[in-house]
């Protein structure tokens, strides 16, 4: 297991991520947000997972319901307030959909599509280093790509996996099951019986945990990250889970089965009930993570609240700006 200290990390980010998400869903309850609103309850431990093991110089390529990784990579609440009320302080200015944010300097990719456009370019920034010298041997930078059940389906997808696999590349594909690709079943969506399987297929390692286990998300992922990091080529992680809540604010799910919702836990309520019985964390100190979640979220929302949108006629609307290129340079 894990050290303690990893878990109450993990623990926070979770929190933060599900504070953060949930008061997202009020704003846009409440009109105040531009596009839809996606949150990733049920999906936190696997994503938080990932974006904690990361460090400096590897690159996340986060989805629509990786608000836990984000922050455990290191994304801001102002950035994400930011973004989502569309302030032109934020990170993609304010021109852009909500989810599609992210910073290049800090390798955390802005994101194109759900739906399999995002491992390429991982890939491409893996591959430019080692072909750049600057990788490590032994201690690479890795990458990390998000994915849903349904958007290992796409062609995009398929080329980058093997292209990553021939050039044995320090990347891993980090696959959030949640047996829906939206609202399609997923024995609609592929015939393997699982998709780990795969990995034979691609020439990869292949690893499957509980989604809804926050301990076996982090052994899990921790194995591949460091698997990748000694060059041991991509790895394909594959956690089983439910999104416990629709694709966006725009959709209620109502197509999920009682049957398939009593086989899938609350991670986060299942986390903290273990961190209790274990003794690492009590009542208090629970109560005092959420207290600072929910604090760290209104001040940034009404932090953005204050700040202006887009002034349409005097935006530089080009697709980068002075700003991104200072930090490509400086990369
Ligand atoms: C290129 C592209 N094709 C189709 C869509 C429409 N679309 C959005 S999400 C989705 C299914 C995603 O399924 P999955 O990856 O399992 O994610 P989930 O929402 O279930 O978490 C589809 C078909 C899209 N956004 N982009």
């Amino acid at each position: 297991m894990s050290d303690n200290a990893e878990r109450i990390r993990l623990f926070k980010v979770m929190v933060l991520a599900r504070t953060c998400d949930d008061r997202m869903a009020k704003l846009k309850a409440q009109n105040e947000v531009a596009g839809s609103v996606f949150v990733g309850r049920g999906q936190e431990a696997l994503s938080g997972a990932a974006g904690i093991q990361l460090r400096p110089g590897d690159v996340f390529a986060p989805l629509i319901r990786d608000q836990a990784g984000r922050f455990g990579y290191g994304e801001t609440p102002l950035d994400v307030a930011r973004t989502v009320l569309g302030r032109r302080t934020g990170p993609m200015r304010g021109r852009d959909g909500n989810v599609h944010r992210g910073d290049w300097g800090a390798g955390l990719l802005p994101m194109i599509s759900h739906l399999g456009a995002m491992a390429a370019p991982v890939i491409g920034v893996l591959l430019s280093r080692r072909l750049t010298g600057k990788q490590k041997p032994g201690d690479l930078s890795v990458g990390i790509a998000s994915i849903g059940d349904g958007g290992m389906n796409t062609g995009a997808l398929h080329e980058a996996m093997n292209i990553a696999a021939v050039e044995r590349l320090p990347f891993i594909l980090l696959v959030a099951d949640n047996q829906f690709a939206y609202s399609t079943t997923s024995d609609r969506t592929y015939a393997c019986k699982h998709l780990v399987d795969r990995a034979i297929g691609y020439g990869v390692a292949g690893h499957r945990c509980d989604g809804t286990d926050a301990d076996a998300c982090l052994a899990t992922v921790g194995a591949a990250v460091a698997a990748a990091r000694a060059g041991k080529g991509p790895q394909l992680v594959v956690a089983d889970l439910l999104r416990l809540a629709g694709h966006g604010t725009h959709d209620d799910a109502s197509y999920v089965p009682e049957d398939v919702k009593s086989r899938f836990g609350d991670c986060l309520q299942m986390f903290e009930r273990s961190l209790i019985q274990q003794g690492v964390l009590d009542a208090a100190a629970v109560a005092a993570i959420r207290d600072e979640a929910r604090r760290q979220i209104e001040a940034a929302v009404e932090q953005a609240r204050a700040e202006p949108q887009p002034e349409a006629a005097t935006e530089d609307w080009s697709a980068r700006c002075e700003r991104d290129l200072v930090h490509v340079r400086s990369a």
